[in-house]
């Protein structure tokens, strides 16, 4: 993010409590392929908001103990909620979450806010969090907001990276030209391999691109993500 903006600022504040940060500004001119608001209205401005390494682990952890139910099913995604709706509300925005369906298309919105592109795992690679960021939420806001400054295209580092080592690291072949093959790649999970591997400190793949290496996730963090994984569907 750059650009002076107090909006910005005082969001990054805010949602940096929680280990959140604005990862992205994009602008819809005109309605079309915008999301809606709350109201049904097309959004004008929305800001991308996510995490970028672990910072927001350990505040998660802490809302979860906090929880007679442990948070539920799915409950990074129910304190990502309650943490972003509030942060809307007071900046008077709507939210939107990216694993809400119908799925918003948050990989097209990142690519299009910073100009991201897809690694070789198909996730998007940041030039300075390599692998290790992801989105949480969207606020949308409905007027045309010239405070909040547009982000700057980033470069692509698979471009530069030579030996591309994530290419040969999956330990099945899920990662290759073609793709990410999900059902590979969870037929090995599941296997004691898989168990005392990528299940405990993450996809190989994953670990082994140099970009950002010291915003990897913490194993914890690791762990509870890949547990989705294995999930049918
Ligand atoms: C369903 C889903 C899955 C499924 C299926 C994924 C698959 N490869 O088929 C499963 C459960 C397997 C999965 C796994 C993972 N996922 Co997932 N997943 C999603 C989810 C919820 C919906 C995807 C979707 O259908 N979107 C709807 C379409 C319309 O959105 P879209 O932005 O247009 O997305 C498409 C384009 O990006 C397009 N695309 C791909 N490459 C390119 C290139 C160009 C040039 C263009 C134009 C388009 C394009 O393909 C996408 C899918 O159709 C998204 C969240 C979301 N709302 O997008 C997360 C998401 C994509 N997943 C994410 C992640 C991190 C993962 C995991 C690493 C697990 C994890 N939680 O850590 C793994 C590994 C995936 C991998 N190696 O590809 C992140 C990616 C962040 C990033 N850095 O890019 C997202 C955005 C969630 C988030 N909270 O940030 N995932
Ligand atoms: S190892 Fe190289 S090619 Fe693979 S994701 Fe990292 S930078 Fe891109
Ligand atoms: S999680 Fe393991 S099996 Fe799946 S793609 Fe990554 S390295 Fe391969």
């Amino acid at each position: 993010m750059s650009g002076p903006s107090g909006v910005l600022a005082a969001l990054d504040v805010r949602l940096g409590a929680f280990g959140f940060s604005c990862r992205g500004v994009l602008r819809f001119e005109d309605g079309h392929s915008a999301p809606s608001l709350a109201e049904g209205e097309a959004a004008s401005t929305v800001v991308l908001v996510g995490v970028a390494g672990g910072a927001m682990w350990p505040v998660f952890s802490t809302w979860r103990a906090a929880q007679g139910d442990g948070g539920g099913s799915d409950p990074l995604d129910r304190w990502s909620k309650q943490v972003i709706d509030a942060v809307a509300e007071e900046f008077e925005a709507s939210a939107c979450y990216p694993s809400e369906p119908p799925y918003q298309p948050f990989q097209t919105w990142a690519m299009r806010a910073e100009g991201l592109k897809p690694s070789p795992l198909g996730i998007l690679i940041h030039p300075r969090f390599g692998l290790w960021h992801s989105y949480r939420g969207a606020l949308l806001f409905r007027d045309w907001r010239d405070e909040i400054v547009a982000s700057e295209t980033v470069a692509h580092p698979c471009e530069a990276c030579v030996d591309k080592p994530c290419r040969s690291a999956c330990p099945v072949g899920a990662i290759s030209e073609s793709g990410f093959d999900v059902a590979r790649c969870r037929q090995h999970l599941v296997t004691p391999v898989g168990q005392a591997g990528c299940m405990v400190s993450g996809c190989l793949a994953r670990n082994t691109c140099p970009v950002g290496a010291e915003f990897r996730y913490p194993d914890a963090q690791l762990g509870f993500l890949m547990q989705a994984l294995t999930l049918p569907g």
